[in-house]
């Protein structure tokens, strides 16, 4: 059958749109302006062809149809034809390997021979005389990801002469995780509440969900966790797991696989076990039959993701057993139908007195080689937790036997939660590029986590979701940039934060150069700025209690000495931060010989690192000669001035946006400045009672007093 549309050129005017809601994410497709760019694009695009049926493939043509119609201005787009009938026009062929002409299968078979089942290839070729732009993988899902690529390329208003895209993800596993509960809150979601609608599951589809796969379809994103580590056991039975499968149903054309959190307590909770001890028999047959139940309901099932025996939650320890016999066992259930376990690292106890920072290398290096091999091991950047900046975490290259997954935050738990701009692709790509130095030097952490350094046979990445049910997912639209792109670097760790702000300010806002260029500079300048503002030099978790907005280094009475700010800056007469020397708690042995010794020592150690593993005197001269006293101030100071700057930048772009979106991000940056003062002015005025110093020339006194800060409360602060 052959059903060719032609391509009806609406004469739509364009305009810049007054309310644009951010609904649309980076997927917006509005008409391009320029009509020449318009008419080349149109020229090349006279027949669309595929060569599969197949669901995967009508997503694509879905897709194709809302971004062509919307910025080519054409009507239906939507074509079927056989292989065979290629018109003698110019077109765009959608066609997994298997489908290809021969002739065609020897023309890329070189090209094949680099990617993986994941992979595309973009590429025009020449057929009976006429140009043909072919897009192709190994699977359907793989055609989809071109599809996506493809229509960036209009998005960005590239060039479709002599293409020749080859791209394959470097990453296995590349999910979300959304800490959703079955009430709809959501821990640390500073978006609204869950777009999980548990409750009229599984009949009631809401739209949202499909273009939650869109969205993570459109950068690779090929897996989610849909509920909380912090586990209901609930999630497992069947009146769940049905609706678990409507919503498997909805994204497995995306090529995106469901996964759940395990409790480890399931077995007793809604199993009615004694136990749920790792080495029981009966709780080793309990989870082999709740697997095999949950495949029933959803044949592609993922697999679990596990938070055991941390901030409270049960895990093999309970019993006496170790991370292994609890990952090892669930490993066994899941294996015989191709799922995975991935189990955290985020591991720390009130019963340890050792550094925090120690206690997750200590607990799981010892287990290298020793878990089953569908096991990934869950790592935070860090080996805090989430901090503006941190070192990257010493687990990464000391396993290498050990499959490690990177669990990063793309919800902004300390980073001024969904009120701050902060561009984190920037901060994932400092973590990523350090060198570890564990098989020499070039070990970088994307290494590690690639696979390449240690040849894994598995290999993954999270990101801890920042969407809700916001209009605009994220709560502010400069934010969809953080799930954009922790979705590229998820595909690709080496991509540069640059090139992802370039490309997503063009899908989302405009190709305005100025427009672009103003964007980029706010977000590049972005994250710098809040570690200025919030914790300069290494300092690190001095936020408020519980739901950690705001400045909170005075806090002092928590139950567990780890959770409390003063654990943290350690800040006294004779100076602040933490040892985590030989001569401290001896952190940085825990890191390959060259970088233990790059910390350790005060010559080379990052300055931005300093008080994380050091404590100094607040006289100690920084590099740039001023005292630490004085360069803290200083630090605080930039990032406010930082701000002030990126508030600037964007009132220039008045007029050249939306309004909507232009006047909702001006709000939130107007409250990021005045929190940013907060901060600066919270931080010194408690730090300065220990260094009785004055403030340097340049620094802003404060209009608060300290007490004034400390009675400040926030006792309905979302996401806690
Ligand atoms: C889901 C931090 C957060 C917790 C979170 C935990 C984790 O401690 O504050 O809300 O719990 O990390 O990653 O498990």
């Amino acid at each position: 059958m052959f059903r060719k549309i032609s391509l009806i050129l609406l004469m739509l005017t364009f305009a810049i749109s007054e309310a644009d809601n951010g609904y649309n994410l980076w997927l917006q497709y509005v008409q391009i302006e320029d009509v020449n760019v318009r008419q080349a694009y149109i020229e090349k695009l006279n027949q669309i062809v595929y060569l599969n049926d197949n669901e995967t493939i009508n997503v694509a043509l879905d897709e194709l149809n809302i971004g062509l119609s919307g910025m080519l201005g054409l009507s239906d787009v939507s074509a079927l034809v056989n292989s065979e009938k290629i018109n003698n026009e110019s077109g765009l062929m959608l066609a997994t390997y298997s489908t290809l002409s021969d002739g065609l299968k020897r023309e890329f078979k070189s090209d094949f021979n680099k990617i993986n089942e994941e992979g595309f290839i973009i590429k025009s070729v020449i057929i009976n005389n006429v140009s043909q732009i072919i897009i192709t993988g190994k699977t359907e899902v793989a055609v989809l990801y071109g599809t996506f690529r493809f229509l960036k390329l209009l998005q960005s208003h590239q060039s479709l002469n002599n293409l020749n895209i080859i791209d394959a993800p470097k990453i296995q596993k590349r999910v979300l995780n959304h800490w959703d509960n079955l009430d709809r809150t959501v821990e640390r979601g500073y978006s609204g509440f869950s777009i999980w609608d548990w409750h009229r599951l599984p009949d009631y589809l809401d739209f949202r969900y499909t273009d939650y796969a869109r969205a993570n379809a459109s950068v690779g994103i090929n897996g989610t966790v849909l509920n909380n580590v912090n586990a209901n056991a609930n999630i497992l039975t069947p009146q769940y797991l049905e609706k678990v499968a409507a919503l498997a149903k909805v994204f497995r054309p995306y090529g995106i696989k469901v996964y759940l959190t395990a409790r480890f307590s399931a077995p007793m909770e809604i199993g009615g076990l004694k136990t749920s001890d790792p080495l029981d028999e009966d709780v080793i047959s309990w989870w082999k039959q709740k697997v095999k139940e949950v495949y029933q309901f959803i044949p592609d099932f993922g697999g679990f993701l596990v938070k055991a025996n941390s901030e409270g939650q049960p895990g093999p320890q309970n019993y006496g057993r170790n991370h292994v016999d609890g990952a090892n066992m669930l490993a066994e259930a899941l294996n015989p139908f191709g799922g995975i376990v991935m189990w955290r690292a985020f591991v720390y106890s009130e019963h340890d007195t050792t550094d925090r920072a120690k206690q997750a290398y200590s607990e799981f290096v010892p287990f290298d080689g020793k878990f089953k091999d569908n096991v990934l091991i869950q790592v935070k950047n860090g080996a805090i937790d989430f901090q503006p900046r941190e070192p990257f975490h010493p687990m990464f290259g000391a396993m290498p036997k050990t499959p490690l997954m990177m669990e990063f935050q793309i919800t902004q738990e300390y980073l001024g939660q969904s009120t701050h701009t902060v561009f984190l692709p920037k901060f994932y790509e400092e973590v990523l590029k350090t060198d570890t130095y564990r098989e020499g030097k070039g070990s970088t952490v994307a290494k590690v986590i690639d696979g390449s350094l240690n040849n894994q046979k598995l290999t993954g990445i999270a990101g801890v979701s920042n969407v809700g049910t916001d209009i605009n997912w994220t709560g502010n639209v400069m934010l969809q940039a953080n799930w954009y792109g922790y979705g590229r670097l998820a595909w690709n760790p080496d991509l540069k934060a640059e090139n992802i702000a370039n490309e997503w300010i063009r899908m989302t806002f405009s190709n305005d150069i100025a427009v672009v260029k103003t964007i980029e500079d706010i977000l590049l300048m972005s994250h710098e700025a809040v570690v200025n503002y919030m914790t300069p030099f290494g300092l690190h978790h001095i936020m408020a209690t519980g739901h950690h907005y705001g400045p909170g280094p005075w806090v002092a009475n928590l139950s567990r000495p780890e959770w409390n700010p003063v654990y943290y800056h350690k800040a006294d007469a004779n100076g602040i931060g933490f040892d985590r020397t030989e001569k401290g708690s001896g952190a940085t042995d825990q890191y390959a010989k060259e970088v233990s010794k790059e910390f350790s020592n005060l010559n080379s150690c990052p300055e931005e690192y300093l008080l994380w593993f050091h404590h100094l005197s607040w006289e100690y001269k920084l590099k740039s000669g001023v005292t630490l006293w004085d360069g803290l101030a200083l630090k605080y100071q930039e990032g406010v001035n930082q701000v002030k700057q990126m508030v600037d930048y964007w009132k220039s772009l008045e007029g050249k946006i939306d309004q909507q979106r232009f006047k909702e991000v001006e709000m939130l940056l107007n409250i990021q400045l005045k929190e940013a003062k907060w901060w600066r002015d919270a931080c010194l005025l408690y730090f300065q009672q220990f260094s009785k110093k004055q403030l340097p020339q340049g620094v802003e006194k404060s209009t608060k007093s300290l007490e004034e800060f400390k009675n400040m409360t926030f006792p309905f602060a979302p996401g806690n």
